[in-house]
Order: structure tokens, then sequence, then C-alpha cells
């Protein structure tokens, strides 16, 4: 087959997809086969079920046919609308699962299976805060920055707490425009209450309101999932893995977590290395038990453990090809419900853990926070009872794994830095090497690359050929979700990928000793990437928009996507998108999101399916930010 054919930039997969064939197992391929053309008015998001009186599907071309809904709703409204409801559910995703993390910290006890890992972030966001710490014991201050944090999630008054951590302009700009958010569950609530029958039907007050929720996310539900996370399982420092399916071992118990929520993959951590779990998985003839990660809670489980990465999101089938998985264990968001049929077809046991993600056909094994220790440890255990099980004429490991370096949160970062100043002059750490290097045109800018796998795309092919041929241009790529495990697989998250980037970047590296592609963990934690652009305006004396930085999603599929995507706009950064959103029934909407509303935020989104074209428009924008920003120094 020749390269571009291949569905996915790694070989492997093809491998696994003939095995599924020749298996007569269906995959996310021959579904999407199957889908033929997709509906074109849900694609250009024209389609409207709001209301019982439709669907109606209005023409996306002016003057031709239907213009109108029964309601009299124009392509612009329905477009408005329908995106933003897509922001909503992102939001409400991120930010419920910060809300399970904020119950976690406030059962956080000194001898339970959940502690405070980091005090020092926790008393430093208890002085942000204002919760008082002086004498207190560290668990009565958890317990009540936790309670904050729950109230941020329906706070009746005022707004929330986080945005404040922005530059001074941007705060301005979020006042002016009116979209400073309020309470986490109202701006989803106000999403869903404007964009129900006979509300909001004008584009613009549709994307203000969006806009808030999206930051009810960016600076509200995602940053406190990043915080909370740090505190209780510990703030992450850079530590080495591998990734790829060649993780999974023959000889040991393989168990696959995915889905997104570290408090369940926290727990099975410490069950796979309880005494008695690795004792019966002697007893059932395994030399040990082999954790492998995927999708975001493989990302926050590699941050903290250095587990390994087995896969990205669209390997979740492929991952059971093998033939060697105990158990899929999962909590929330991402997650296949065709893993039942294709679980059913080996030895594999699918086992879903949150009331929130029950699938029909998998194993329902709740897991409770209060005992989470004994909870994760039933669910170890049917893994390791089901090792005997195997079909050993169904096994097949890909060879493939790849070195690649974890873990670094904000914190870890600043440290890296710290190796190039006078620790003597700051003691505290900074981001003014980074900002210097920025200014200096070492660095040309930063790119922020994130995001899922969408079989619209070739698997994994925008996110490598995009990252490398930023990092051959002096642009440092941070990275997040899916795309930095396809950044792992392809070998980019290594000090080895320092030959292929640019002179410069490639000066700062060494000096540094980083790679030139960093991984900052899951999708809430783009919040760290808002964090540190934040910090680097600030000590600039500008704002986000008038940095050399972009954010790109080359693969995206999820409402969360969406989310983020706007709040990273909101926020005065960029957005690159490789999948076209569905707005392009609303030529008026679609206006809005790619040119007018840089007015309003400094940013705006551009969209080009073709990686290639779509990293120019990158390297274009940086530079003329480039210049504007040399104007303004
Ligand atoms: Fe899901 Fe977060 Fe997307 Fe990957 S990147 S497919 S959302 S796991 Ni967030
Ligand atoms: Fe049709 Fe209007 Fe009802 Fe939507 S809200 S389904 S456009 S009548």
């Amino acid at each position: 087959m020749s390269e571009e054919k291949m569905i996915s930039l790694d070989s492997i997969d093809d491998q696994l997809i003939k095995k599924a064939e020749a298996e007569g197992v269906e995959t996310m391929w021959d579904r999407k086969k199957a889908m033929k053309t997709p509906c074109g008015f849900g694609e250009q998001g024209v389609c409207c079920r709001i209301c019982a009186m439709g669907p109606c599907r209005v023409s996306p071309v002016e003057g031709k046919g239907a213009q109108r809904g029964i309601c009299g709703a124009t392509a612009d409204t329905i477009v408005a609308r329908n995106f933003a409801r897509m922001v909503a559910a992102g939001t409400s995703a991120h930010s419920d699962h910060a809300r399970d993390i904020a119950h976690v910290m406030h059962m956080a006890s000194r001898d339970g299976a959940y502690n405070i890992k980091d005090e020092k972030k926790l008393l430093a966001l208890a002085e942000e805060w204002e919760v008082k710490t002086e004498g207190r014991d560290i668990y009565d201050i958890a317990h009540e920055v936790a309670e904050v944090a729950l109230n941020e999630f329906g706070k009746p008054f005022g707004t929330l707490r986080f945005p404040k951590r922005a530059p001074a302009p941007r705060q301005k700009i979020w006042e002016e425009l009116d979209i400073v958010p309020r309470a986490i569950d109202r701006e989803i609530a106000t999403v869903m209450h404007s964009t129900s029958i006979g509300c909001t039907a004008d584009a613009e007050s549709m994307l203000r309101i969006a806009m808030r929720t999206s930051l009810s996310n960016g600076w509200g539900g995602s940053m406190m999932g990043t915080e909370l996370s740090d505190i209780v399982f510990g703030t992450p420092t850079p530590r080495m893995t591998e990734a790829n399916l060649g993780v999974l071992e023959e000889n040991q118990v393989n168990i696959l977590l995915h889905g997104h929520d570290p408090s369940l993959s926290e727990a099975v951590v410490l069950a796979a290395n309880d005494p008695e779990i690795i004792k019966l998985a002697e007893e059932v003839g395994a030399e040990g038990i082999n954790l492998a990660g995927m999708c975001c809670t493989g990302n926050e489980v590699t941050m903290r453990h250095g587990v390994k990465i087995a896969g990205t999101f669209y390997q979740q089938e492929l991952a059971v090809l093998t033939g060697v998985i105990e158990a899929v264990i999962v909590d929330v968001q991402c997650i296949f419900p065709s893993l039942t049929p294709v679980t059913s077809c080996y030895h594999t046991k699918f086992i879903t853990t949150s009331p929130k993600a029950k699938v029909e056909g998998a194993t329902h094994i709740e897991f409770h926070e209060v005992t989470a220790l004994e909870s994760a440890k039933a669910i170890v255990r049917e893994a390791v009872l089901n090792y005997g099980n195997r079909k050993k004429e169904k096994i097949f490991i890909p060879e493939s794994k790849t070195q690649a370096i974890t873990g670094y949160s904000v914190e870890a970062v600043v440290k890296q830095l710290d190796r190039v100043v006078n620790s003597h002059i700051d003691p505290q750490g900074t981001v003014k090497p980074l900002a210097d290097v920025l200014k200096a045109g070492v660095l040309r800018g930063a790119a922020g690359i994130v995001g899922c796998n969408n079989p619209k795309t070739r698997h994994e092919y925008s996110h490598i050929e995009i990252m490398k041929k930023l990092i051959a241009n002096d642009v440092i790529v941070v990275t997040t979700g899916c795309a930095a495990q396809a950044a792992a697989k392809a070998g980019l998250l290594s000090k080895d990928a320092v030959k292929l980037a640019g002179k410069g970047l490639q000066a700062v590296c060494e000096l540094v000793d980083i790679p030139p592609v960093i991984h900052l963990g899951s999708c809430v934690d783009n919040t760290r990437i808002l964090k540190i652009v934040s910090a680097v305006a600030d000590l600039m004396g500008v704002d986000n928009c008038d940095l050399p930085v972009v954010g790109v999603a080359p693969e995206w599929m999820s409402e969360k996507a969406v989310g983020i995507g706007l709040y990273v706009v909101s926020s005065g950064i960029d957005v690159f998108l490789g999948v076209t959103p569905p707005v392009t029934g609303s030529k008026h909407f679609t206006d809005i999101l790619t040119n007018k509303i840089e007015d309003m935020t400094g940013a705006k989104f551009f969209v080009n399916t073709n990686p290639h074209e779509l990293t120019d428009m990158m390297l274009a924008r940086i530079e003329e930010k480039r210049t504007k920003l040399e104007q303004k120094l």
C-alpha cells in the first residue's frame, strides 16, 4: 500500500486493521465506510431539532430552498445555536470532571487513598482564594479550599475566581464584552436556555454567550481540574516512558486505562502495586501487572507516574485486537461503545466504572471514591483473574514502541528554565528566559498542539507533520491530549528530536535540556498553556493576543475541543483547525468566527484541512504578531 493511502501515519495500525478483517471484527473504519456520504445539512450545521415542530433543515445557500425553520429561525440562528450547544457540552464535560476532583480533594485524608501531595500548591491556592492557612492543619485547609472550588459551580452572585489570573488587559476586554464568567453551571444553563426555541436569534449575541461559557471552562472548570489534580495527585515532573501498542507485555496482565478522570486511574495504580494483587497475578502465572494508558486518563498517569502510553483515541479498538489485554478499565469520555462487540471477540473484559458512562454489554463495577483502594482492587482483581483466558491463536503484539519524556507541569517548565538564570536573582522561578528568547527571535513563537483523532484525516499525520514543520521553523511546541500521545509515538517527545528543530530552538532545547515538543498533560491541562502564555504576557507588559503564540487542533472531533477552541480565542490566542467545524451553513457566523471575532478578542479561528497549508498560515500569523509586538515593546 502506498504511504498516502494508509489510514494512519502509524504502520502498525494497518497491520491490526488487517487482523480485524481476518478475524471478522468490525472497527471504526468499517463503520466510517458504511456511513457513506455524511449528512450535508448536519455537516454545515443547518439542521435544527430543538423543538417538535421540526426537525427543520434550512438551506445553506441564500435564496435557494427553505430559508427559515418553521419558527422562522435563519441559518445564522440555527448554526450559532448548534455551535453554542457544542461549547456548553464541552464545558460540562471538563467541568463536571473537575467537580469530581474537587469532591475527591474534599475527602482527602492523611491515611486514606487520596492525600495532599503538593502542599505548596495548596497553600498558594488557599492564599489566592483567601482561605486562612495560619496555624491550620493542611487537611482542614484542603477541605475548605475544596468547598470554595465546589461553590464556583453554583454560586448565586459574582464571577469566577480564576479569570483574575489573566493579564490585566485581557480581563478588561472580558469586562467590556460582558463575558466574565459567572458560576460554571450557570453558564452552561444559560446556553441551554438561550438556545431553546424562541430565545436568542442573533448570531453575534449567541456567540458572546458561548464565549462566556467557554471561559467558565478554561478559566473555571478545566483550570480547577488541573490545579486540584496537582494538589491531590501530585504536580507532574519530567519522567521517561514509552509509547505505542508495543508497550503491552506478553507475559504480564495488561490493563488498559482509558477515559479521563484521574481519581480512578490513580487508585488503580495503587491497587496494581498492592502486594495482595501482585501475589494474585503470580498465582495466575503472570510475571506482573502492566498498566498502559489511553486518551487523557493515560496522559494523567503518565505525567505523574510514567505509566506507559498504549496509544491515542482511535487506537482503543486496535489495542483490544492485540489479544493480550485482560481488561479495558474506563471512567468517562471518549469511550467507544463499540468496545462491547470488539472485546467480546477476545477474552478482554470491558469494565465501566462510572454511573455517568455505563455501556450496554460492559461489566459495570462501580468505582466509589470513599473506598477508592478497595474499589480499585476489586476492578483490578477482575483483570488479573482473566489472564488465563487469553486465546493464544489471537495474540499479536506489534513491536513498535518509542521513548518519550512526559510530565511537564508549568512548575516543571519553570524549573527547567531556571537552569539558565541566576537562581539568586529569582528564587521563585520565572518564565523570563522564555520571554527573552521569544523577544530576541531565537524562538519565533510557540504553538499549543492539542486534541483528538478524526477519521476525516489520516490519523496522526496532521499532528506530526504540523509539529515537525513548526519545530523546524524555531517554533516551540507544547502538546496535550491525544496530540501529545501522537507526538510520543512519533518520537517527538524525546531529546533525540532536537535534531529536527531549527537552529534557534535547538540552542534553547540544549540549554534548557528539554525536547522540542513538550508534553503538558491531558485536555483539561490546556489551562497549563493559558498559565504560561499569561505569565509571559504579564512579564512583557502586553496581552496574550500580542504574543506570537498559536493554538492548533489538527484532528479534533469532540465537543470538548469546540469549548476549548473558543476559550482559547476568547483568551486572545489564535486557533487553527484541521477539521472544519459544522458552521459553514451560515456565512455570517463563519465570518464572525474567522474574522470579526478578532475585533473583540484580538484572535480568531483559521481553518484548513491541508496540514501543510495550515502550518504556513500559522507561521505567517506568528511573523505578523512578531512585527506588531516589536512596535509595541
Ligand atoms: Fe478525547 Fe481527552 Fe480528544 Fe483525545 S484529545 S479524543 S477529547 S481524549 Ni482531548
Ligand atoms: Fe424548526 Fe425552529 Fe423548532 Fe428549530 S426551533 S426545529 S428551526 S421550528
